[in-house]
C-alpha cells in the first residue's frame, strides 16, 4: 500500500523510518515474539504509572478486528504543549505540539529518557510507544485528564491522521475517567503473523499481577464466540506466588521466607520456601522482566544463602564433613521468587534477559544476609529443616555421582546399537561441511530415509517406540533407555546436568558436537508428536545449549500429496493444498493424505523432507520452551491445561537453508 506522503508527515516519516526498515533492532524479530513485545512496549508505559503509584487497574482487551487495547487509570498522558524545536524543527507549530504527539512519532520521546526520572519499568529498555505506533498500521490514543477526553489517531505505520489546533489536541467531551487508552493494529506488511496468543498474554499478566500485588489486571478477548474476561490480582503478591507453586508439593516449613529492602537505589522483594521436592525452582525478575537468564540479582542472592546455610550447619553442629555444602545441595528443594527493581538495568545473554549490574550482585548478597541471618536467628527449626535438606541431597549427590559414573563408563562403550547410519564426511565449518542427524521415528522410515539421504553428509539414527520420558527419571534409568544412550553417544558431546544436579554443565561439550543440525523427523500423528516433545524434553533439560545454540530443528513432511495426469505436487498444510488445488486445472485431481512418512519411498522422502533444496524445516527456539514450559503450567495454576506440549508456532515457510 503506497503511503501517503505529504509536506507536513514527511518529518513524522523519517522519525520512524528507520523502525520500519529495521524492525528487528527495536522489537527483536518480526515473529510472534516480536509482535508480543509491541504489548509489553506499550504495557509498560502502564506500568511506570503504577510504579509512581497513581495507576491501579490494567485492561488489555483483544478486539474482534484483530486489534488490542491497553487501558490504565494513571493520570493520563499530559496534553500540553512541548518544545518541540529539536524534534521538527520546520514544524508548522511554532508555539510546540502536543506531548502525547512527541512520544507517538519520536524516537526514544517520553518519560523513560530524562534521566532524572528514573522508571523502573523493563520494556525493550523503552523503546516506547513511538515504535509501536510505526509498526501498527491503525493506532489510537485516548487520554481522560483534566475531566476531559482527548483522542489522537495514526495510520500506515505512525503516520498523524489527526489534524492539531495550533499544536495542541482539542477536547472531545466530558468524563469522569482518569488514564490513558492505546488501542493498536500490528501493521501485517512487518509481521510474519498479527495473530496474539492470549496464552502468552495471560501468562505476562499473571506474573504481573504476583510481582504487583497492588495492581489489578483484566484480559478481555473479544475474538472468541464467548467473550472470555479474566481478573489477574495476588493480593498476596510473592507469597500467593510461592504457594502457587508449591500447592501440591510437601513444604519442608510452615512459614514462607519473606523479607523486601532497598539499597542504593536498587529495590529487592524475596520470598521462598523448601519442599522435599529433588529440584531447584528461582524465578526472578528485573523491573517486572522475568530474567530467564538470571544474572547478578540470583547470583548475590545464592552466594548469600549458601554462606549462611554453610554456616548454620557448622553451627548446629549437622553437617561434619570437611569443606562444605554445594550451593547446589543447598538450594535443593528451593522454590524462589526474586524480584528487583533496578534504576538503570543492564539486559544481556542470548534473549536479553540476563541482569548484568554488578553492583547488584554485592548488594543483593549483603541484603539476603542480614535479612537471613535475622530471620534463622529467630526460627532455629527452620533452617535446621533446611540444613538437613542440603546435607540430604550432599550424600545423594555423592552416590549418584559414583552411580553416574559407574553407568556413563558402560554406557559410553555402548555405541549407537549399530543403529546410526553415519555420513562420509565430518563436520568441519571452515570447509563449509555441514553435516546433519536425522533422529527419525520408525524402521520404516529409517530405512527410506538412509536411502533417500544424501549420505556425504546426511547421518541417520532411527528410534523405535517411544523415547523415555526424562522429565522425571533418575539418571540410571536414562542411561539404561538404549534410544537416549544412542542419541548422546552419536552427538558426541557427552551430556550435562541431570535432574538431580549431579555432574555438571561442563559434562556436556558444544564443540564436540558432530553436526550442524540435529533434526527430528517424526510423522505428523499424536504419537509422532509425542515423541517430538520426549525428545525435545530430553535436550531442554539435559542438553539445553543445543536449543540455545539453534542446532534442533523439526522436519516438516508433506500432509498431502497431489496428483495430475502429468504432475505431482506436495502441500504442507490446508492452506498450501487449496491454493495447489485452485491452480491445478485439469479435472482428474488425485490428493492422497499423509498419515506417516513410512507412506512415501526414499525419493519422495529426500525431495519433500529432506532435500536442503525443497525441504522446509523448523528451528527450535528456547523461548517458545520456556514459554511453555513449567512456568506456564505453574503460574496459570489450573487455569491452562497442565502440562502443555511445546508451544510451536507454525513453522517459518522460509528455506531454513536458503
Ligand atoms: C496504555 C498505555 O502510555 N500511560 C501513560 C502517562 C502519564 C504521564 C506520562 C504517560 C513526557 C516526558 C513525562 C502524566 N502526568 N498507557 C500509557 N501514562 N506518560 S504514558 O508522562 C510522560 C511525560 O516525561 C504523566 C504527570 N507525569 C507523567
Amino acid at each position: 500500500m503506497s503511503r501517503a506522503y505529504t509536506g507536513k508527515n514527511i518529518k513524522v516519516l523519517e522519525g520512524l523510518e528507520p523502525v520500519r526498515l529495521r524492525p528487528g533492532m527495536y522489537i527483536g524479530n518480526t515473529g510472534s515474539r516480536g509482535l508480543h513485545h509491541l504489548i509489553w512496549e506499550i504495557l509498560d508505559n502502564s506500568m511506570d504509572e503504577h510504579l509512581a503509584g497513581v495507576c491501579d487497574q490494567i485492561i488489555i482487551t483483544l478486539n474482534e478486528d484483530g486489534s488490542i487495547s491497553i487501558e490504565d487509570n494513571g493520570s493520563g498522558i499530559p496534553v500540553d504543549l512541548h518544545d518541540n524545536t529539536k524534534d521538527y524543527p520546520e514544524s508548522e507549530y511554532p508555539q510546540g505540539i502536543v506531548t502525547e504527539r512527541i512520544i507517538f512519532t519520536v524516537l526514544h520521546a517520553g518519560g523513560k529518557f530524562d534521566k532524572d526520572t528514573y522508571s523502573y519499568s523493563g520494556g525493550l529498555h523503552g523503546v516506547g510507544a513511538s515504535v509501536v505506533n510505526a509498526l501498527s498500521s491503525k493506532l489510537t490514543v485516548e487520554i481522560y485528564r483534566g475531566g476531559k477526553i482527548y483522542i489522537d489517531t495514526y495510520h500506515n505505520g505512525g503516520i498523524p491522521a489527526t489534524q492539531l489546533t495550533n499544536g495542541a489536541l482539542i477536547p472531545l467531551k466530558n468524563t469522569k475517567k482518569r488514564g490513558t487508552k492505546v488501542t493498536f493494529l500490528p501493521d501485517p506488511e512487518i509481521f510474519d503473523t498479527v495473530q496474539f496468543k492470549p496464552q502468552i498474554i495471560k501468562k505476562r499478566l499473571q506474573e504481573m499481577a504476583f510481582l504487583n500485588k497492588g495492581l489489578t489486571l483484566t484480559f478481555k478477548d473479544y475474538t472468541l464466540e464467548k467473550p472470555e474476561e479474566i481478573v489477574f490480582h495476588e493480593e498476596e503478591g510473592l507469597l500467593g506466588f510461592i504457594k502457587e507453586i508449591n500447592k501440591n508439593k510437601n513444604p519442608l516449613h510452615d512459614e514462607i521466607v519473606y523479607y523486601t529492602d532497598k539499597q542504593d537505589g536498587v529495590e529487592a522483594e524475596i520470598a521462598f520456601q523448601f519442599t522435599n521436592e529433588f529440584a531447584e525452582n528461582i524465578y526472578s525478575f528485573c523491573n517486572n522482566i522475568n530474567t530467564q537468564e538470571e544474572g547478578m540479582h540470583v547470583s548475590g542472592f545464592k552466594l548469600a544463602l549458601t554462606r549462611i546455610i554453610n554456616k548454620y550447619a557448622k553451627e548446629l553442629s549437622i553437617f561434619k564433613e570437611k569443606g562444605t555444602l554445594d550451593g547446589k545441595d543447598v538450594r535443593n528443594g528451593l522454590t524462589g521468587i526474586l524480584s528487583v527493581k533496578v534504576p538503570d538495568p543492564q539486559f544481556e545473554g542470548q534473549t536479553k534477559t540476563k541482569l548484568g549490574n554488578t553492583e547488584v550482585k554485592g548488594i543483593l548478597s549483603d541484603m539476603t544476609y542480614t535479612h537471613l541471618e535475622q530471620y534463622f536467628d529467630r526460627s532455629i527449626d527452620t533452617v535446621t529443616k533446611i540444613v538437613e535438606s542440603a546435607v540430604r541431597s550432599y550424600t545423594i549427590r555423592k552416590t549418584e555421582a559414583k552411580a553416574r559414573n559407574r553407568l556413563l563408563k558402560n554406557a559410553t562403550k555402548m555405541t549407537t546399537n549399530g543403529k546410526l547410519a553415519s555420513c562420509k564426511l565430518s563436520l568441519n565449518e571452515k570447509k563449509g561441511i555441514l553435516t546433519e542427524l536425522f533422529l527419525v521415528e520408525g524402521d520404516s522410515a529409517g530405512g527410506s530415509a538412509k536411502q533417500g539421504r544424501d549420505r556425504r553428509y546426511q547421518a541417520i539414527l532411527p528410534l523405535k517406540g517411544k523415547v523415555l520420558n526424562t522429565e522425571r527419571s533418575k539418571i540410571g534409568k536414562i542411561l539404561e533407555n538404549k534410544e537416549i544412550v544412542s542419541i548422546i553417544n552419536a552427538l558426541g558431546t557427552g551430556f550435562g546436568e541431570g535432574l538431580f544436579g549431579e555432574g555438571t554443565s561442563e559434562d556436556f561439550k558444544l564443540d564436540k558436537l558432530k553436526y550442524d543440525k540435529i533434526i527430528i523427523m517424526t510423522d505428523g500423528d499424536v504419537d509422532g508428536s509425542h515423541i517430538r516433545t520426549l525428545l525435545l524434553t530430553f535436550f531442554y533439560k539435559h542438553m539445553p545449549d543445543l536449543i540455545i545454540n539453534g542446532k534442533i530443528y523439526v522436519a516438516m513432511p508433506p500432509l498431502y500429496k497431489i496428483k495430475t495426469s502429468r504432475t505431482i505436487t506436495y502441500a504442507y498444510n490446508d492452506k498450501q493444498l487449496e491454493k495447489t488445488l485452485k491452480q491445478k486445472k485439469s479435472k482428474n485431481i488425485e490428493i492422497q493424505r499423509y498419515k506417516g512418512l513410512g507412506e512415501m519411498n526414499a525419493d519422495q522422502l529426500w525431495d519433500t523432507t529432506m532435500n536442503p533444496e525443497t525441504r522446509t524445516l523448523k528451528q527450535v527456539q528456547i523461548e517458545e520452551m520456556i514459554t511453555a514450559e513449567e512456568t506456564t503450567t505453574i503460574l496459570m495454576g489450573e487455569k491452562v491445561p497442565p502440562r502443555r506440549a511445546f508451544i510451536e508456532s507454525e513453522a517459518e515457510h522460509a528455506n531454513i537453508d536458503s
